[in-house]
């Protein structure tokens, strides 16, 4: 039976935009749907901007703000400190906070050179000793469809792993008139593409292989070296921002190519890139192993391809495993079988447009399907066309 109060988690989370509104989310999200050993409390959300950081506080229902990460470090009720803001800040924090106690939560890429993550790896090694914790932010490890693909390697259904191949396909930079935003600042963001999503391919490859990257060969490349400006407090908020007729200088990849050699004797190829015109969010990774093999596409989350290479020969063939089952993992908290990740915000949207509909009033149009009788009508009234949902603020922006 779990504790129907478990002790609680006070936390504080550095950062607001793309990065502090998912982890946001989370916070809400997973104790809803999870019977979590203790209960996170969202307790103080940091941000240098305070009007902004008001703004998504409210938003989000953190209890209360600070301008100053120090302000966090140095509360003693603080337990828990989430870092989702640029690298160039994460050893600072990461450090201060694990050194006064705080357990550490940190967003990839961790440190924005080598040397800064062996710091906080030192820092991290160190404060374990004292019963403090520190994680790294690689979520998609935790997709089910990721994490079943590393057990079913771990479990033998590959055999030995030959070849690797993960790409990470992102097209955001296509326009050269995209505007500058820190993650193109190497100051700030350490590397563009190769730290931002090939951080994810290395790590899914090496999670689901157990296998470490031993040695590596490639290249990185920039097509665009200068971008129009932001305008600095838009660009603050990470909420997007106007473009300013000043143009910057870009300091990081758009692209990393790279072939590597892993520990256990497999060969793996890597391409990192926000130039892959019309792939949005497209992260693959295929692994050949001497008896089966496995490939994963973030754009269909919830599917894992697994090819059984001792299957009769009149069988062979990859199959698509829909990982959405309770035997799967994370899975038994969320949907009943087969009500895929992402089934939820089917209910996000009715809601959107349930209040849309009251807050307009009368219009019929808006509230399809009804449940009102249609006698006579021509149209059914459930396929009344819908009117565009009342938008809800900008997403956030990288
Ligand atoms: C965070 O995990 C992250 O890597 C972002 O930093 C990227 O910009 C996003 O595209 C994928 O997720």
């Amino acid at each position: 039976m779990s504790d129907p109060h478990p002790p609680l988690l006070r936390v504080a989370l550095v950062g607001h935009g793309f990065m502090g509104a998912a982890h946001s989310q989370a916070f809400r999200v997973a104790p809803r749907f999870f019977d979590l050993p203790l209960t996170p409390v969202m307790s103080t959300l940091v941000g240098r901007n305070a009007a902004a950081t008001t703004t998504a506080a409210e938003k989000w229902g953190w209890e209360s703000t600070a301008n100053d990460w120090h302000d966090v470090v140095d509360d003693p009720a603080i337990d828990l400190v989430d870092i989702s803001s640029p690298g160039s800040t994460h050893v600072e924090i990461a450090v201060a906070a694990l050194a006064a106690g705080k357990h550490v939560l940190c967003e990839k890429p961790l440190a924005n050179t080598v040397a800064e993550a062996e710091i906080m790896a030192d820092a991290a090694a160190a404060a374990a000793k004292k019963g403090v914790f520190a994680m790294v932010g690689f979520t998609y490890r935790r997709v089910p469809a990721i994490t079943f693909a590393q057990r079913l390697v771990a479990r033998g259904a590959l055999g030995e792993i030959r070849q690797v191949r993960a790409q990470y396909l992102q097209d955001w930079l296509v326009d050269e008139d995209g505007p500058m935003t820190w993650r193109l600042d190497k100051a700030k963001a350490g590397s563009g593409a190769l730290g931002d999503i090939g951080a994810h391919a290395i790590d899914a490859v090496q999670f689901i292989t157990g296998q470490t990257l031993d040695s590596v060969s490639g290249l990185l490349h920039t097509f665009v070296t200068e971008r129009p400006l932001l305008d600095e407090s838009a660009s603050q908020t990470g909420l997007g921002g106007v473009a300013s007729s000043e143009r910057g200088r870009v300091t990081v990849d758009d692209v990393a190519l790279f072939t590597a050699k892993l520990s256990g004797g497999a060969i793996g190829s890597f391409e990192a890139t926000r130039f892959a015109t019309g792939r949005k969010n497209a992260f693959r990774i295929e692994i050949s192993g001497s008896e089966g093999a496995l490939a994963f596409d973030l754009e269909r989350e919830n599917e894992l391809e697994y090819y059984d290479g001792t299957a009769p020969a009149d069988l062979l063939g990859f199959k698509r495993i829909l990982v959405t089952e309770p035997e799967h993992p994370y899975y038994a908290n969320w949907w009943p079988t087969g009500h895929t990740i992402g089934y939820e915000h089917g209910f996000s949207h009715q809601l959107v447009d349930l209040v849309g509909a009251l807050a307009a009033g009368s219009s019929r149009r808006r509230r399809s399907p009804t449940a009102s009788r249609c006698s006579g009508c021509s149209t059914p009234s459930s396929a009344a066309p819908e009117t565009a949902a009342p938008g809800p603020s900008r997403p956030p922006q990288r």
